[in-house]
């Protein structure tokens, strides 16, 4: 079975819920590019990628230039991924380069899914009948009753641990917002996120007055390539360390597991270039005894873990679910678990109508 054609859509989805802040985002779409392989046989494989806003067009012109190079390929999703990495690799080891290869390597796995009737976990080996999932909100735009009502929210509907956002100029003020979500769910698991806002001596200080809160992770203190200053942190407080959303490269997770620098390994399926690199993270992250707890695209996300036996769970992000933004067909979570459709390939039902509404 061979590559015959690949075609492409981007697009624009507008978040349903509104629009997300933290300390470095304001978020108001999230782009798709939408990749179709057929193959010599007549079978045709979806995959696609995703940016919070910003470098679709990159990532297409991207693939514009690696198309010619696939034509004619084996559907092996692993020897295509590496062969398409050398390619591409003078463009950077990963950033666009590794966001584009993610919708090729979907495709893949998708159609090889389907040529041999397998679902995505039974083919990768299934290990996880269901996924925990746990509450994220791009919530530092939210007053504090609002953030509170989220929390709560998630709580209720089953999921097993809630993340929010802090950077405010005023760690008081960050304090004062996680004291009300603490006594409004009393021992529920917390998580908080800094996206790479902070300076050393910041995150310090956060740490200390947030002492009594008991929190689960704290996520991205520090900008994504420095490494001495998470593993700096990690030995001088109790709060575990989550990353990995902003990571590309299995040797960039190598180097962070190495230097004791994560707890929590956050690779994103799309920034890491799909199933093929993630599998071998989930590897390294086994090695290191650290559990898998990917970033976004909760419905491939929490697919792909069902064959992770170190899965701890998936990111529901309020507002942002591939069945929010309407890229899926719906697809339900019940009392906070995610359960894979047993279909052939990935088992995403893309919503090509509205995909093809908001294409640009
Ligand atoms: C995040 C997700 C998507 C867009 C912006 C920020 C976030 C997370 O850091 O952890 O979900
Ligand atoms: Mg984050």
């Amino acid at each position: 079975m061979k590559i015959e054609s690949i075609s492409a859509q981007l697009s624009r989805m507008p978040l349903p819920k509104g629009p997300w802040g933290d300390q470095i985002h304001h978020v108001t779409d999230i782009e798709i590019l939408l990749v179709d392989i057929t193959t010599d046989s007549g079978l045709v494989g979806t995959g696609f990628s995703h940016t919070s806003g910003v470098g679709g067009r990159t990532m297409r012109a991207m693939l514009d230039e690696l198309t010619p190079t696939l034509i004619g390929k084996d559907v092996n999703p692993r020897k295509v991924w590496h062969e398409a990495w050398q390619y591409l690799r003078d463009n950077g080891p990963g950033g666009v380069t590794t966001l584009t290869l993610a919708a090729v390597d979907l495709a893949l796995w998708d159609l090889l899914g389907k040529h041999h009737d397998l679902s995505l976990p039974a083919l990768l080996g299934q290990v996880h009948d269901r996924i925990p999932l746990y509450g994220s909100g791009i919530n530092l735009n939210l007053s504090v009753d609002e953030l509170v009502e989220q929390v709560q929210e998630w709580k209720a509907a089953g999921f097993f641990a809630g993340k929010v956002k802090v950077g405010k100029p005023d760690i008081e003020e960050d304090y004062f917002r996680l004291r009300k979500i603490r006594e409004a769910v009393g021992s529920y698991p917390l998580m908080i996120d800094a996206n790479q806002g902070w300076t050393y001596a910041r995150a310090q200080q956060a740490l200390n007055r947030f002492a009594d809160l008991d929190l689960y992770w704290v996520e991205e203190p520090f900008r994504v390539d420095d490494v001495v200053s998470h593993s700096r942190l990690k030995r001088h407080t109790a709060t575990p360390i989550g990353l990995g959303e902003n990571l590309y490269t299995l040797q960039q997770f190598n180097e962070y597991l190495t230097a004791d620098a994560c707890d929590f390994i956050q690779a994103d399926l799309g920034r890491v270039g799909g199933i093929t690199p993630y599998m071998d993270i989930a590897a390294l992250g086994r090695a290191f005894n650290a559990p898998m707890i990917p970033h976004f695209v909760m419905e491939l996300s929490a697919t792909v873990l069902c064959a992770v036996p170190n899965a701890l769970g998936a990111e529901m992000t309020d507002g942002g679910t591939l069945t929010e933004l309407g890229v899926i067909e719906p697809h339900v979570h019940v009392d906070g678990y995610f359960v894979p459709r047993s279909t052939p390939g990935l088992g995403l039902e893309f919503n090509r109508a509205l995909l093809s509404k908001n294409a640009i």
